[in-house]
Parts: structure tokens; sequence; C-alpha cells
């Protein structure tokens, strides 16, 4: 079991690491070829061959923020986290954050860092930020508190909020969090019922969301909603497109329009997909999530959490990993990670 816990926590970092250097050169396309995904994917997994890595982009940056800020602290520590998403943005700004984010890091650094939810509560004339940013880091959360539900939701509600305030930001993170946590709690030899699955989440879902219904929101339950269409779509199979399933469950920078389609991503990749040619559902996994265009890094990002999460490092094909930029130091930090999760 521990060796299995091990290479579980390896999977889920490195599948998120292999989502966003993978996925990043195809951000922002409509729709990807997957002819010439087979090919990027056959090259870089085939025999190896010299080449520059595959650069991470701020999903990794801010996901090894999150990381150290949980080894340093042994959990979540808000202000030291605030600091550590600052300081590596200035020192690698280029790493393609979001337009809007990128306000707070400044406004953190003017104030130094008093209040460490200030600035992002003030996005959006007050509203915050409900894009993908707190999602796209929380694989470390689900590792480190995966034993306790309450503690992930809350640790991944606190995580986010150093950034993104807005419910469907922070919902979303949650959402992501508890996705990768019935993963690593699965068996991955064992018969995965991809409706059990996301019935789980949804009630989950159901709890997190009912406790915000005082709130006066005009649309309370809208990750309810993007779950029962997840659930429509694996019931559909190949009989739905990649087009009406770009529709239907979105692949934006919205955290609402991106989450929903990362689970099923993974979900459907479980099986054969017409066109991605891999007995690998990890390999399947990235393959298809990068193929539905728009926000690729970060999609194929989360949904390779989830899937390393499931099936563990093991299934990652080794150059695939080689061509991705920090592999051997993701990896190494993963382990870092469950000797501290052991320890607890
Ligand atoms: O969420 P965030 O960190 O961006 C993450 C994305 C990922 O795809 C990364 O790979 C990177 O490319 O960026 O950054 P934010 O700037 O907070 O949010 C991203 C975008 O979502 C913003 O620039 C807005 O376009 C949009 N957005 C909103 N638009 C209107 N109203 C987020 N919140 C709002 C809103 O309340
Ligand atoms: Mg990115
Ligand atoms: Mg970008
Ligand atoms: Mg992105």
């Amino acid at each position: 079991m521990d060796i299995l816990m091990a290479s579980k926590y390896r999977g889920c970092l490195l599948g998120a690491l292999l989502g966003d250097c993978l996925g990043a050169p195809y951000e922002g396309e409509s729709l990807v070829s997957k002819v010439v995904l087979q090919q990027y994917f056959d090259k870089l997994g085939g025999p190896y061959f010299k080449a520059p890595v595959k650069m991470y982009t701020d999903d990794t940056a801010m996901t090894k923020c999150l990381l150290n800020n949980i080894l340093s602290n042994r959990g979540v520590e808000p202000r030291d986290l605030a600091k550590r998403f600052t300081v590596e943005y200035f020192n690698e700004p280029r790493r393609g954050y979001g337009q809007n984010v990128i306000d707070v890091f400044h406004k953190l650094r003017a104030e130094k860092f008093e209040d460490p939810f200030g600035p992002a509560r003030a996005q959006f004339n007050g509203g915050g930020s409900y894009g993908n940013g707190g999602a796209m880091r929380i694989a470390p959360i689900a590792l480190f508190y995966y034993k306790s539900l309450s503690d992930v939701i809350e640790n991944a509600k606190v995580s986010t909020k150093v950034t993104h305030t807005n419910k469907k930001g922070v919902d979303g993170a949650v959402l992501q969090a508890v996705a990768i946590c019935q993963s690593l709690q699965s068996n991955p030899e064992g018969k995965l019922n991809p409706q059990e699955f996301s019935d789980k989440l949804f009630n989950v879902m159901a709890s997190v969301e009912k406790d915000e219904e005082g709130l006066g929101l005009d649309d309370p339950t809208p990750y309810q909603a993007q779950l029962r269409v997840v659930k429509d779509l694996l019931e559909k199979g190949d009989a739905a497109s990649d087009e009406e399933v770009q529709m239907k469950l979105g692949t934006s920078v919205a955290a609402l329009y991106s989450v929903p389609t990362a689970i099923f991503c993974f979900l459907r990749a479980r099986t054969n997909i017409p066109e991605i040619e891999t007995d690998n559902p990890f390999r399947r996994t990235l393959q298809y999530a990068i193929s539905l265009g728009g926000d690729t890094d970060t999609i194929a990002s989360m949904a390779g959490a989830i899937a390393g999460a499931f099936y563990g490092d093991s299934f990652i094909p080794e150059n695939l990993k080689k061509h991705c930029e920090s592999s051997q130091e993701i990896s190494d930090l993963a382990d870092s990670l469950y000797d501290l999760t052991k320890k607890a």
C-alpha cells in the first residue's frame, strides 16, 4: 500500500507537470487535430532524442510554490504562500500568467503582504476572479490533506483565496482537489465506475454549494449542473462529438468551464477514444484533453493530476517525462510531500 501511495503522489504531480508542459504549445487553439497530437505524443514518448525541454507555465510555477509552502510550514500558511507566489512571479514573469492575477502580485508586494487575501478580494470590482488559477495548482492540497475531506475543502479554499475569491474560482479548486482525492483512494487495477466517481463528486459539491445558499447568488449550484452534464456526456460515449463536449463543458480559463471538463477527460479516457492510438490510459487522458483546445495547458494539467493520482507514476512514459522541464525535481518534491504526510 505504501509503495502504491508513493507512486500515486509522484503520478499526480508529474501528471500535472506533463499536462502543463505538453499542453502549453497548443493553448488558445480552438480544436487541436488528433492526427497532429498522435504524432507529437508518438515522437516525444518514443525512443529518446535530444531536444530542448517543453517548458512549464504558471500552472506548475504556482503548484511548486504551494508544495514548498506546505513542506516548509507542515500545512498551508497563507501569508508565506502570498510571498512565494509574488517572489516567483517577479523572478520569472514570462510563464504565461492570467491577465489579471498579476495585479494581485503587484498589490501584495506594495502592501508588504499585510493581508494575504486583500488584493485578491479587490479583483474585478470586488467580485474576485473566477479564473481556474486556484484549481490548476491545487494538487499538493489534495495530496497532503486527503485523509480528511473537510481539511481538503477548507485548505483548498484558503489557498485559493490568496489569488481568487470569487465563489466559482474557489469551488472549482475544491472540486479539482476532491477529484484528486477520489483517485488517490481508488485501486488502479480495479474497475472504476465513471458514473459512481462523478456521483460522489456531485454529492460533495451539493454540500459545498449548499453552505453558500444564503449568499443570494443568481446561480447557486453551477458545479452540480456541470457535473450532471459530465454524466450525460459519459453516457453518450462516442456519440458525443468533441464539439458537443467543448460547447457543453467548455475549455476556457473560467474554473466553471474547465474543471468539470478535466474530470470528464479523465473519466472518458478510461476506455478507447476514436483517433487516439495508445493502450496507455494516462497518455490517452492528456492527448484527449489537449485535443479539445482552449485552455489546453491547464485542462491537460488538471486531467493529468487526476489520472496520475489514479494510475500512479508507473503509467507515465519515461521518455515523455524526460522532455518536460523539471520532471526530476517534481518527482523528488512528490517524495518529500509523501514523507511529510506519513509523519503528520
Ligand atoms: O485564473 P488565473 O490565474 O488564470 C489562469 C490561466 C490558466 O489558463 C493559466 O495557464 C494561464 O494562462 O492563465 O488568472 P486571472 O487573471 O485571475 O483570470 C484569468 C482570466 O479569467 C482573466 O484574465 C479574465 O479574462 C477572466 N476572469 C474574469 N472575467 C470577468 N469577470 C476571471 N474572473 C473574471 C470576472 O469576474
Ligand atoms: Mg499556464
Ligand atoms: Mg495563458
Ligand atoms: Mg492555461
